[in-house]
């Protein structure tokens, strides 16, 4: 049976596949999580409830203090992000085989959950400015089928929301944002969870802020929070009524619980994320041939990821070799996004064909470097002496 790569294993040796000491090896994040006496006194309740799911008191309770957060008018909880973006896509009810303008440079997640609609992603190229979605490329795009746009907020990169929306609107397009690695982030001072129909958000393990798995849908449209209550809960309207066709994607009790957990102690996480991207910046910025996105105007900032673009002509190194060299000393960047969605091996060829050029550039010089909230400067050092002096980076 071939091996299922599950994340605990480094992929690099050869097949064989060697156990991660979490102590030793630096990993591209970390989860961050509360002390576990704070997280025992969370879920102590539930021995007393035995309240485990569908809707319960943490539940509710994060939803209220999620929309304070990020300063939205509705807020839906959700199992994953992934689903958050699948069900908020259902809830537009588009006609099957629809059109979706949508970028390629992201994790697979995006298109899957076009795709398993039953709607079709139509690929636009991104900028190299920032990465996002090209909106001087929609318009180009559009066909009487088109039905929406879904852009990314990639690595937490804000779209060109005017822009997008005045597309929209002259189309009569909705606007489904896809917001899984913006969390917390302010636009032009207001959260940036309300652009768009719906923005969606992911809580996964991997991200900024986690509840173990989680999701969140945010929208203005009061309706939409039945109609993605029902997408999530089978349609189940009372006891004996069932009125929508829905899946199963409630977040349950227990991850509610790490995240209200987590939300008190965010600002911090995010003020140590920053502390450890200026450091990255201070050393990495100037360097020929490593381009590091400028910090966005008008955005406030929660430092989801560092990504670095090495051009090897300049640089004397490809991405590639860069990380295999930070392999060697135990590092673990990722090539966060590559190959791009519409060249996976699942869409048989079907999008391959499509130009996407600077997405390809992209997606083939681009790294993501390790970044979470205790990740020493000294680390953050280390890791960029070994990017800059290769073999003879310390050990
Ligand atoms: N849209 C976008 C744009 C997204 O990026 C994502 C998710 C989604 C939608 C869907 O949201 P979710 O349904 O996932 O909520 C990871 C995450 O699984 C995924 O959530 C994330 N994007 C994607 C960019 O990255 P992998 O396959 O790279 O994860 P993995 O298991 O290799 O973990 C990466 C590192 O994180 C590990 O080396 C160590 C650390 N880690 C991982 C786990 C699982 C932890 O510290 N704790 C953990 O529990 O996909």
């Amino acid at each position: 049976m071939d091996k299922v790569y599950t994340g605990c294993f480094v992929p690099s040796d050869g097949g064989g596949g060697m156990e991660i000491n979490m102590e030793e090896k630096i990993l591209v994040t970390r989860s961050s999580m509360p002390s576990m006496e704070e997280y025992i006194d969370m879920i102590r309740p539930l021995w007393d409830s035995h309240w485990l799911t569908n809707m319960g008191e943490l539940h509710k309770s994060l939803e209220v203090k999620l929309k304070e957060y990020l300063q939205v008018q509705g807020l839906s909880l959700f199992v994953n992000g992934h689903m958050a973006l699948e069900l908020a896509i259902a809830a537009m009810h588009f006609p099957p085989g629809s059109e979706v303008i949508t970028t390629p440079f992201t994790f697979i997640s995006t298109t899957h959950a076009i795709v398993r609609n039953g709607l079709q992603p139509v690929f636009c190229d991104i900028k190299t400015s920032d990465y996002t979605i090209d909106e001087d490329k929609i318009e180009e795009l559009i066909t009487d089928k088109t039905v929406a746009i879904v852009p990314v907020h990639v690595y937490g990169q804000i779209c060109n929301i005017e822009q997008i929306k005045l597309i929209a609107e002259k189309y009569n397009l909705k606007v489904i944002y896809d917001a899984s690695h913006a969390f917390g982030e302010i636009y032009k001072g207001e959260g940036v969870g309300n652009f768009g129909q719906v923005s969606t958000f992911s809580f996964h393990a991997t991200k900024v802020y986690n509840t173990i798995e989680g999701g969140a849908v945010c929208f203005s449209n009061p309706d939409l929070y039945t109609t993605l209550y029902n997408l999530k809960n089978f349609g189940i309207r009372s006891e004996e009524v069932v009125a929508e066709v829905g899946a199963n994607a409630k977040m349950n009790e227990f991850a509610a619980a790490m995240g209200l957990c987590n939300l008190k102690h965010i600002e911090q996480e995010i003020a140590k994320r920053k502390k450890v991207v200026e450091k990255y910046r201070e050393i990495l910025g100037t360097v020929p041939g490593l381009r590091i996105l400028p910090e966005q105007t008008d955005v406030t900032s929660n430092y989801a990821y560092f990504p670095i673009l090495i051009d090897e002509t300049r640089f004397g190194r490809t991405r590639n070799e860069v990380y295999d060299l930070l392999k060697t000393y135990d590092i673990y960047s990722r090539k966060y996004f590559y190959p791009l969605t519409s060249d996976q091996a699942c869409f048989r060829n079907r999008y391959r064909g499509l130009p996407l050029q600077n997405a390809r550039y992209i997606s083939a010089r681009v790294l993501v470097l390790p970044l979470y909230a205790d990740l020493s400067l000294d680390d953050v050092e280390r890791i960029c002496r070994i990017i800059l002096e290769g073999e003879s980076g310390c050990r």
